[in-house]
């Protein structure tokens, strides 16, 4: 097997880098870009061998990046985001081909927003601190301690994008990294890879290990080793993930999956409701934070759909590397069948199709819109990951409540409404960790991400996701730094 393939011009090594060095592996795993089904490359098939090797070379290398000054460390993420804006339509052009999400997103939207992760951690690890406080005399000082080997498991929707979301305040916060990208999607993580070591990060501090998650994860989370478990995927591998990491009580955070809700009042301006709501359709609507349930105030729920019709019908479906494209295809042949599965269960038992509701060639589906579906229905509480919305009525804002937070999810709820003491009373009672008013898909760094209940555990950005890759600590010295009796 050649260790390097080109996708696009591009030349990306498929083997894991530990220790700063590339290792390959016995076996091999085919990729395959989800764009016209031809293979990329066979990438390097790790296991437990590996997982090991790398969590050794985190562990090694753990001391001396824990104990690099703050500003060394943050010069070199700066560094690394330099690489990444230098190689934007590399990393851009190869993800779309790896997971076949829009060319020009990746380019003016999420590449640049990879490089904002590596500074704005670099910056905010500058300014991290803590006033020290008084106890009767005592002085309390709270300090940010790195925590150790750090492993990060992120899935195929937005690769490069959710790993970059760990990694960067993971390596800020003097910790060092194993990440295992997904299998679906294992390209651009490689490339971080070199971006990083170009840039002066030293070896062992990030670690690329390629591989099924069913062969390679669990030697990952169960190992005593390792001080977080960052993850972002589906709620049954959490559950695994958890269940492996539970003997060493090695602290998760998850981010899971979500059923959002998009609260559509009759007092809102519906033209900007209807652009909150074709948005959903984005990346083929394989977003956790995509508001799939439309619920929408029976006054104008005719009107709305009318709109909203048309402007489905206007989308253009097709090849992601075309900037005149606004959906590609779904990321794999089995996710296309999930979808599918889905929405055929959906109209057997009784939901009837506005828009879409099959598969078009390849593996493109059709964005698609159902209603007449049953609250306790399979298609309202469970998440598709594909261009699959539903649309339910509410006639007051108690039962839009009620409605919106009737799932085991709360990852996020979108609403639509001209009267702010009523978008303050419904965000102030929804279960979600982001309420969206009259806007949707901001995010600022500073600000809590995550979901509640099975949306996820824990909160990243910010100060919060130091706190989640630190062992806090707490020095307390007494009065002129000598005992007290
Ligand atoms: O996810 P998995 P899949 C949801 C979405 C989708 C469904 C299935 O509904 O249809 O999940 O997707 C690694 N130990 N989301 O099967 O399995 C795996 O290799 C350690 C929502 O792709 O959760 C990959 O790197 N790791 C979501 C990562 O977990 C393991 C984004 C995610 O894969 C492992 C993706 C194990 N035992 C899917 N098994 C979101 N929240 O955005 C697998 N993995």
């Amino acid at each position: 097997m050649s260790d390097n393939i080109i996708v696009a011009g591009v030349s990306v090594d498929t083997r894991h880098w530990i220790g700063g060095r590339r290792v390959g592996s016995a076996g091999t795993f085919t990729d395959v870009s989800p764009i016209n089904g031809r293979v990329l490359g066979e990438i390097a098939r790790g296991g437990p061998a590996e997982a090991e090797a790398a969590v050794a070379a985190a562990r090694e290398a753990f001391p001396s990046w824990a104990a690099t000054p703050r500003a060394e460390r943050a010069r070199i993420l700066h560094a690394i985001a330099d690489g990444v804006e230098k190689r934007l339509e590399e990393l851009a052009i190869v993800e779309t081909h790896d997971n076949g999400a829009l060319l020009r997103s990746h380019r003016r939207g999420v590449m640049p927003r990879v490089a904002h992760n590596f500074r704005f951690f670099a910056d905010r690890l500058l300014t991290l601190e803590h006033e020290d406080f008084e106890t009767r005399g005592h002085t309390n000082h709270v300090s940010w301690d790195p925590a150790g080997p750090c492993v990060l498991i992120t899935p195929w929707n937005a690769p490069l994008m959710l790993a970059t979301w760990k990694v960067a305040p993971a390596l800020a916060a003097g910790n060092t990294v194993v990440l295992k990208p997904a299998e679906w999607t294992p390209l651009t993580a490689s490339l971080l890879a070199d971006i990083a070591a170009e840039a002066g990060l030293p070896a062992g501090v990030l670690n690329v290990v390629q591989g099924y998650g069913s062969e390679i994860g669990d030697t990952l989370t169960s190992h005593p080793d390792v001080r977080r478990i960052s993850f972002t995927g589906s709620v049954p591998t959490a559950r695994r993930i958890a269940a492996s990491a539970a003997p060493n009580l090695t602290p998760l955070s998850l981010e899971l999956g979500g059923k959002s809700p998009l609260l559509v009042f009759a007092d809102a301006d519906l033209d900007l409701a209807v652009d909150l709501a074709v948005e959903q359709y984005d990346n083929a609507g394989q977003v956790c934070l995509a508001a799939t349930r439309f619920l929408v105030e029976e006054a104008v729920a005719e009107e709305f759909t009318r709109r909203f019709t048309e402007r489905a019908g206007a989308l253009r479906q097709g090849d992601p590397r075309d900037e005149a494209t606004d959906i590609g295809p779904t990321i794999h042949p089995r996710q296309l069948e999930k979808i599918d599965g889905f929405v055929r269960r959906a109209v057997a038992s009784g939901a009837r199709v506005v828009v879409g509701g099959h598969r078009v060639d390849g593996q493109y589906y059709a964005p698609t819109l159902l209603t007449e579906v049953a609250q306790d229905s399979e298609i309202v509480q469970e998440e598709v990951f594909g261009p699959v919305l539903t649309l339910q009525t509410f006639t007051d804002e108690d039962e839009a409540v009620r409605l919106a937070d009737d799932t085991r999810f709360g990852l996020a709820a979108t609403l639509a409404t001209g009267d702010p003491a009523r978008a303050a009373r419904v965000a102030e009672r929804l279960v979600a960790g982001t309420v969206w008013v009259n806007c949707f898909f901001v995010r600022d760094l500073q600000a809590p991400f995550g979901g509640s209940r099975q949306s996820g555990v824990g909160r990243e950005g910010g100060t919060w996701s130091f706190d989640f890759y630190c062992d806090l600590k707490n020095t307390v010295t007494a009065p002129n730094g000598w005992k007290s009796h």
